[in-house]
């Protein structure tokens, strides 16, 4: 590769490496080779592809620590999130590494022979991801994709290819078939472009902004091709004044602080009852102050640094004519910080209705169960979303009603890669995740085998 850009470790703002932006004739080969591997993998034995698989998560599972160090010195990440990260890539190639032996299809009843279906891997899939987790966003598209006989090519974002690249080297080392899961460096707009407008590109696989995201819809619709979206969110953490407050506000700052609130499913709207507005608002303030903004390397860290001198302007835009109620801490100095910020909104202000990406959340107060579901769906998105009520019918309602694809009630948790993942409205398309993500990288094929003479 001739070309190289430099990769910035964003709590120092100091250069790590330089890594090769590959060029389209290099996407082309990387595709290519992943076209002749696949042909090979899908003709293997379920259990040979079953064994790969636990081959790559244990060759992972042997190299957390050496990932996880990767991740704090690219993304900024607090240690102890980068070791969960990177133990969650090799939970989820185990998971996945079950769906081979159970790819099964169905025999359905027919007059004069026997009707069967497959489940025919697409060949290669595109997978496109972003910054904000590196490892986990690309185990979530791959894992399952190989699993169910595909090759994969893996486009990382320019920001933080290192773990990528790693995992890439990995499934080489523990046995996987060269040109099977390919991570190709390089900018968007022509690696990423090229995953859609290449014929031997069958599905993509897209996490990142709303706004790219149609793009790359727009483009696959125009070759016909399968895409899944993965996009933005501006999820509500709805607190009635029926919950539990001092958990609600005791778990709020790392509903939307965690990873610098560069989280899709980051809470970063707090809605909150009138009747308990005043108290919440008491008890979030210390919550905020006492966490924990440093060194990503320490483990007493709770969030590290924003990732990129370019995103911190953004995030700090949205702050220009704000109502800051209070706000946390940061370091001083070279690094791209910012200090938590909790903001008093009203619905219609750009900072309720906009993904910041980073570590500001709005506050707006609601009158009742109705204007508080009505504030809940009153964005574009739909991806996430917490609601904080001891009332089991009100949870039971409310969770129907807000219109998002990945809700918890009196808790934060999104992910759990056994459980189904992915927006509705503006949030993305298609899932990922689950028991059944391994079917979303197949297409289904019916064969009517004749018995009787016709
Ligand atoms: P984007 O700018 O959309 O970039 C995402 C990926 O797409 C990067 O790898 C980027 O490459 C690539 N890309 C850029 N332009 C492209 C194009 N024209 N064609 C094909 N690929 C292209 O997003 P980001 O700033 O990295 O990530 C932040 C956004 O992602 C937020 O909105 C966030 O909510 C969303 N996100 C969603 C989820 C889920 S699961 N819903 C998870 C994480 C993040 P380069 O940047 O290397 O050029």
């Amino acid at each position: 590769m001739s070309a190289t850009f430099t990769v910035i470790n964003p709590a120092t703002a100091q250069p790590i490496r330089e890594i090769g932006r590959a060029s389209l004739d290099e996407v082309d080969d990387a595709i290519a080779r992943a076209v002749r591997a696949q042909r090979a993998w899908a003709g293997s034995a379920p259990v040979a592809r079953a064994d790969a698989l636990r081959a790559f998560a244990r060759a992972v599972e042997d190299h957390v620590e050496e990932l996880a160090q990767l991740e704090v010195l690219n993304s900024g990440h607090p240690i102890g999130s980068a070791r969960w990260e990177a133990a969650h890539v090799a939970q989820v190639l185990n998971f996945y590494a079950g769906a081979p032996e159970r790819l099964s299809g169905q025999q359905i009843p027919v007059a004069g022979g026997l009707d069967v279906t497959f489940h025919e891997p697409y060949g290669v899939v595109g997978i496109i991801v972003p910054w904000n987790f590196p490892m986990t966003i690309a185990s979530w598209g791959f894992a399952p994709a190989l699993a169910a006989g595909n090759a994969v090519v893996l486009k990382p974002a320019e920001l933080t290819p290192l773990t990528a690249l790693r995992l890439g080297e990995l499934a080489l080392e523990a046995g996987m078939p060269e040109g099977l899961f390919t991570v190709v460096t390089g900018s968007g707009s022509v690696v990423g472009q090229r995953f859609v407008s290449h014929p031997d590109v069958r599905k993509v696989v897209f996490t990142g902004s709303t706004g790219v995201g149609t793009d790359v819809a727009a483009g696959c619709a125009r070759n016909l091709k399968p895409v899944t979206l993965e996009l933005g969110g501006k999820s509500a953490n709805i607190v009635f004044d029926d919950a539990d407050l001092e958990l609600a506000a005791a778990s709020a700052p790392g509903a939307v602080f965690d990873n610098a609130g560069q989280d899709c499913c980051a809470r970063s709207r707090i809605l909150v009852q009138r009747s308990v507005y005043d108290r919440f608002l008491e008890l979030l303030e210390p919550a905020v102050r006492d966490w924990q903004v440093g060194d990503p390397a320490l483990e007493s860290t709770q969030m590290g640094p924003l990732i990129s001198a370019s995103h911190r302007s953004t995030v700090a835009s949205f702050l220009d004519g704000a109502d800051v109620a209070f706000r946390g801490s940061a370091p001083e100095g070279d690094g791209f910080w910012f200090a938590p910020h909790v903001v008093l909104a009203s619905p219609q202000d750009r900072l309720a209705q906009e993904e910041v990406f980073g570590p500001v959340v709005a506050v707006l107060p609601f009158d009742d169960e109705a204007d508080g579901i009505r504030l809940a769906n009153d964005t574009i998105y739909g991806l996430a979303g917490s609601i904080w009520t001891e009332n089991l019918g009100r949870a039971v309602r409310v969770s129907r009603a807000v219109k998002s694809g990945v809700l918890s009630v009196n808790s934060h948790s999104s992910v759990r890669y056994w459980t189904p993942f992915g927006g509705m409205k503006a949030s993305g398309l298609g899932g990922e995740l689950g028991p059944d993500a391994a079917e979303h990288f197949t297409e289904t094929k019916n064969v009517f085998f004749a018995t009787d003479a016709p």
